[in-house]
């Protein structure tokens, strides 16, 4: 084991956020732009108060748990029976795949995730939902590891996608032009996602723009594309491209 692993497991065995993560618990702490989304704490993750570790960025982009749940449903019941393996390409600090992991559908999750702060939050939260044990965590860039590391992996498996959407910013649009979205835009996603995996889902903003999801089905085969709602309002879509029946 090299200095790097042995110094993120001591951070990871600690209940002392590494720099760059935070628990938050006293209002005054936490930065005026996310206090918003520390009212919502326990709706982000009903767990929040067990000691769940966020970055700066996670307060806005994290999936709230209800939503994760359900999605996690979703696709659980609406992947074709044969897949077995579910990649979450942009784990963040882990609100998709503990859901999909709780969801007991998967014989293996794998996550993945680029920022370092972000990947110890993650496994640090699964550990506290007491599914670590089922995820395989990867560092890095989503796209270089499904060509390599996962390449094999495709034919087993779903490939969920929640990328970054270029911030909150995303709201000031009526209809989000998903051609435009940073740093990926919709093709830059779904073109390396649908050469490893036949099934992608992708979550997306709640107005994104439905004629360009419309246009990335292939032949007579259509995209279902669900809201998720918490107390009546949107938060999101997924759109599921690939062999997914919903009953
Ligand atoms: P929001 O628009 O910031 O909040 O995020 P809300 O509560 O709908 O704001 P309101 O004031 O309009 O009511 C809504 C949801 O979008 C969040 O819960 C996240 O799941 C998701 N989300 C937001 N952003 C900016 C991102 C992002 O960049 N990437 C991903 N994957 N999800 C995001």
């Amino acid at each position: 084991m090299d200095q790097n692993s042995q110094d993120s497991d001591k951070e990871f065995e600690s209940n002392t956020p590494p720099e760059g993560c935070q628990h938050y618990v006293d209002l005054s702490d936490v930065p005026w732009d996310i206090q918003k989304y520390y009212y919502q704490r326990c709706s982000i993750f009903s767990q929040y108060d067990e000691g769940i570790w966020m970055t700066e960025d996670a307060w806005f982009e994290v999936t709230p748990e209800p939503v994760a749940k359900k999605v996690a449903e979703h696709v659980a019941e609406a992947a074709p029976k044969s897949k077995a393996i579910l990649i979450d390409c942009f784990a963040g600090v882990g609100g998709n795949v503990i859901a999909f992991a709780r969801s007991g559908r998967w014989r293996r999750v794998y996550a993945i995730e680029k920022e370092p702060r972000a990947l110890a939050c993650a496994k640090h939260n699964a550990e506290i939902y007491g599914v670590q044990d089922q995820i395989s965590w990867y560092e890095g860039d989503c796209f270089q590891i499904l060509l390599n590391e996962l390449a094999d992996l495709g034919e087993h498996s779903v490939v969920f996608a929640s990328p970054p959407w270029g911030g909150p910013g995303y709201r000031s649009d009526t209809v989000f032009d998903l051609t435009r979205m940073q740093p990926y835009t919709l093709l830059d996603l779904l073109n390396p996602l649908q050469k490893l995996a036949n099934d992608v889902v992708l979550y997306l903003p709640r107005t994104s723009d439905m004629r360009q999801l419309a246009a990335q089905s292939k032949g007579s085969s259509k995209t279902m594309v669900f809201h998720y709602c918490m107390e009546g309002a949107s938060k999101a879509i997924c759109a599921y491209f690939g062999a997914f029946t919903f009953r």
